[in-house]
């Protein structure tokens, strides 16, 4: 399948010849022009499929890292029940209609017995060598009726030749052999964490690229376009792809979420977090985030899955803002998803339909401000005909308009659904709604709003909460828009109230935060923690600062000062703490220490280091 935009199918059916002018619009009625630029059928599709699985397994499971320095032993790899058809039983149950797994993660260990390394499955003693997840996962997938698609990690710790030229021959190889030896794909991932220090062979140093120039992706891109020509490729600041990171792993996009991007430049974090309104190519955003606070397994997790409550706030602030959600489900040591990150995924599932089963909109009369040349194609009652190929539409010169729905009887409602038409482009930059209680109009407002007033646009799909309201009325007003609003749905829900599922937290251990603690530094990488009390320490936990990169720690050390002076109780890094600011555990051998010092051996920005909280665990 080539790579048309879908303006082009819908334009051939109509005979319109349409100026390619971003924004442009025709005269007079008859089927719109679209509003440049328009998704490709494979963005459509994606689009469509609104959620979908992140597997990340690897040694990390073994090591209980999130990332792997590249020199970890393939002997860990012996997972004693793993078994990928429950892997893509709970994905399916939670919801999700593809899966994205890890088949290289930045340790270079590969999930399949690539021909280009020996650092894989084919040396690991799981199946004496001659297992291949990917294989038995684009299988598990096939039959439980998901797409299935690889994330190939760009920067490999492992590989010696890392950062010079024979890496990208390597990398390519490896592509190839994902995208032809497992059936169709319909993205991959690559990730945006590049360079740094790793293994690299033995040669255990830092490599720099610069991400923009050294994969020289666009070649990649050809290749990836050859040999699976309906897949979407995943891309972030550095290289454009047809779908976007959105600057986040918490699991949000902008209230203002437009698809366009700018097709040239680094996008920076507003760009991927909110789109850009006049860009001049689609790129939808897609939402990552995990169901834990790490990507990887981690039994100290197993307390805080996250609640049926947070996976709809997740759902409502990423396929409710017009992108896909992207939802990790780590896999344990031996071989399995946990029951309990299984049974939030499946409550989670039933939330939605319990949510979206009965639309309230249906019954309802609806009247339109404006029609599209007067004519029946574009009458407002297609937002209600369940059907995505029709929608309202009004004159070219009519961007300001509003549809009014009027209720057999009184009405409670606390979610209102809105579609765009975007085979022609995202056009709506602002609306407002309003709900007819008891005879005055009373304007509703976005519950889960970060910035402005939330009601700015809305795309493949735009879901607003407000607190339950009873109406007989509700009108919806468009105030703003690039050209003629194309609206293809619109809907009215009444969500129950949510309970939270409880899991217990397990262990036995007690925790002193940080205000209870006496903390000061020494010098501005050096943090001293003064633990009161008498019991002997085991753990420490930091989280860095929420709101900026600033003092962020990347990697440590951290002390106890016993009776016979400094003693180092752990060193490392903490991986990811940039894009996934959560706490960081460490665990070490009880000390009888009550003067804990941590140094902050690499910062990520600035000179000081800044923490948010920390938290010493006693036995
Ligand atoms: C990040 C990586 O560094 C994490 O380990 C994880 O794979 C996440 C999806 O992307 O950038």
């Amino acid at each position: 399948m080539n790579r048309i935009p879908l303006c082009s199918i819908v334009l051939l059916l109509s005979s319109f010849v349409a100026s390619a002018k971003p924004g442009h619009t025709s005269t007079g009625a008859g089927v719109p022009a679209p509003c440049l630029p328009v998704p490709t059928v494979q963005q459509l599709a994606l689009q469509d499929m609104e959620m979908y699985a992140f597997i990340h397994y690897s040694l990390n499971t073994y090591t209980d890292q999130e990332w792997g320095f590249g020199n970890e032993s393939p002997e860990l790899f012996d997972p004693a029940d793993l078994d990928c058809r429950q892997w893509a039983r709970v994905c399916k149950q939670s919801g999700m209609r593809g899966v994205i797994l890890t088949a290289k993660h930045h340790c270079g260990f590969c999930l399949w017995p690539s021909a280009y390394t020996e650092y894989s499955v084919k040396n690991a003693p799981w199946k004496q060598g001659r297992g291949d997840v990917v294989r038995e996962m684009a299988e598990a997938c096939r039959r439980e009726g998901l797409k299935f698609a690889v994330y190939l990690s760009p920067w490999d710790r492992n590989y010696p030749e890392y950062g010079r030229e024979a890496y990208i021959t390597y990398f390519r190889n490896q592509l190839r052999e994902l995208l032809t030896q497992y059936g169709d794909m319909f993205e991959v991932w690559f990730d945006g964490a590049n360079g740094g220090d790793g293994w690299y062979g033995g040669a255990n140093e830092t490599r720099r690229i610069d991400d923009k120039s050294y994969y020289q992706w666009a070649d990649t891109y050809r290749l990836i376009r050859e040999l699976q020509p309906n897949c979407v490729i995943w891309g972030d600041n550095a290289n454009r792809g047809d779908i976007r990171w959105v600057g986040t792993e918490a699991g949000n996009v902008g209230e203002t979420n437009w698809s366009p991007m700018p097709s040239q430049g680094k996008a920076d974090y507003g760009m991927l977090h909110f789109g850009v309104e006049q860009g001049d190519v689609w790129c939808p955003g897609e939402t990552n985030t995990s169901i834990r606070p790490g990507w990887f397994y981690h039994e100290t997790e197993d307390a805080h899955v996250k609640s049926v409550e947070k996976l709809m706030d997740t759902y409502y602030k990423s396929v409710g803002r017009n992108s896909t959600l992207l939802l990790n489900f780590p896999v344990m040591p031996n071989g399995r998803i946990s029951p309990v990150d299984s049974l939030h995924g499946l409550q989670f599932a039933r939330m939605v339909e319990t949510v979206f089963r009965h639309d309230l909109a249906r019954g309802a009369k609806i009247a339109a401000s404006n029609v599209r040349g007067g004519d029946k194609r574009y009458a407002p009652r297609h937002v209600l005909d369940g059907r995505p190929g029709t929608y309202w539409a009004t004159d070219d010169d009519v961007t300001e308009a509003s549809l009014t729905l009027t209720f057999k009887r009184p009405t409670r409602f606390n979610r209102f659904l809105a579609e765009e038409y975007i085979a022609l482009g995202q056009r709506v930059r602002s609306f407002t709604l309003e709900a007819l209680v008891d005879g005055r109009w009373v304007p509703l407002k976005d519950e889960l709003v970060e910035h402005g007033n939330g009601l700015t646009t809305i795309g493949h799909r735009r879901i607003i909460c407000f607190p339950t309201v009873e109406a007989t009325q509700l009108r919806f007003t468009i105030t703003s828009a690039r050209a003629c609003p194309l609206i293809s749905r619109v809907g009215l829900f009444l969500a129950p109230d949510i309970e939270h599922p409880s899991v217990s937290a397990g262990g036995k251990s007690e925790a002193k935060r940080s205000s209870l603690l006496n903390i000061f530094f020494a010098s501005p990488r050096q943090m001293l923690i003064e633990c009161p009390g008498t019991k002997p320490i085991q753990g420490f936990r930091y989280l860095p600062p929420q709101k900026s990169h600033r003092g962020v720690v990347t990697h440590y050390s951290l002390w106890g000062l016993e009776s016979n002076g400094w003693k180092k109780l752990a060193s490392g890094e903490f991986s990811n703490i940039v894009n996934n600011p959560i706490w960081q555990s460490l665990r070490f051998p009880a000390t009888s220490a009550h003067l804990l010092r941590l140094d902050a051996e690499q910062l990520a920005e600035g000179e000081r280091m800044e923490y948010e909280d920390v938290e010493v665990v006693m036995e």
